[in-house]
């Protein structure tokens, strides 16, 4: 998992990303060879400003990647998706991945949870090119057991149980308004409320481990957390990793709350 990625993929990521200066050699200018990048993982088990708790690396630094309780037993672990392939891990340290499976498409948006209420997270990835989700109702390649339309193109997906039924089920954030669902099914939102602003990056799960996944946003290095799907201000606020990092969620320790973590491309040395 951890060998050298090779491939235009990262040479695009090198030219928009490291060194866009590069360009301005000119049409002749060979870029030297993309320094390799590695996916450093920081999960923190409460939801404040501190130092990561846990810390490894997991995946290439083109990964995107994706938490979620793969086999039961409770903790949140990581997963990395590559363009259509998934790679799945049950601890939270660097290694190779434990479970490799085939669902979506390159640009999909790899998504986690217990669509069906059986007590088992499984795989799904919403489509932004045609606004649908495609759920799957185990950790295996194969077709979606369920696929639905809903929001719209450019929209941001998220996904929790928002009503407390054991199911997780769609949601997505337009502008600053989240449209969440309470039904895997087409349909129109059964919560609607702004939360933040334009731009932020939306994330969901159980802050106060009252079984009702609630929305949060990240800004810059800030979370702002809510504890209800209502309009209002943050509940929790903290800063916590790097500018550019990308959000995680979940429940690291087995303790029944869901805090959160960041992914990062890390150059390695
Ligand atoms: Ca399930
Ligand atoms: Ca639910
Ligand atoms: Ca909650
Ligand atoms: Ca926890």
């Amino acid at each position: 998992m951890n060998s050298p990625p090779c491939g235009g993929t990262l040479h695009q990521q090198y030219v928009n990303g490291d060194d866009a200066n590069h360009l301005r050699g000119g049409p002749f200018f060979n870029p030297a060879p993309p320094p390799p990048r590695v996916g450093a993982w920081y999960l923190r088990n409460s939801n404040s400003k501190g130092p990561g708790q846990i810390a490894f690396r997991y995946g290439n630094g083109t990964d995107v990647p994706v938490t979620c309780d793969w086999d039961r037993n409770g903790s949140s672990t990581p997963g990395v998706f590559r363009g259509g392939a998934w790679y799945l891990r049950n601890s939270n340290t660097g290694g190779n991945g434990e479970i490799s499976l085939r669902y979506g498409d390159p640009g999909d948006k790899p998504l986690c949870g217990d669509w069906d209420g059986n007590g088992s997270k499984t795989i799904g990835v919403y489509r932004p090119s045609n606004a649908t989700f495609y759920l799957r109702n185990s950790n295996t390649s194969g077709k979606a057991d369920i696929a639905f339309r809903y929001g719209d193109i450019k929209d941001v997906p998220v996904v929790g149980d928002w009503n407390n039924d054991k199911k997780t089920t769609v949601g997505v954030r337009r502008g600053d308004v989240f449209y969440l669902r309470n039904s895997n099914t087409a349909g129109k939102a059964d919560i609607a409320f702004a939360y933040g602003n334009y731009g932020d990056i939306p994330v969901a799960g159980d802050w106060d481990g009252n079984g009702t996944d609630t929305v949060g946003v990240r800004r810059g290095d800030v979370f702002y957390l809510r504890n209800t799907n209502t309009k209002g201000n943050a509940n929790i606020a903290f800063a916590y990793g790097n500018y550019g990092d990308t959000p995680l969620i979940g429940d690291w320790d087995r303790n029944g709350t869901d805090t959160i973590g960041v992914w990062r491309s890390e150059v390695i040395r």
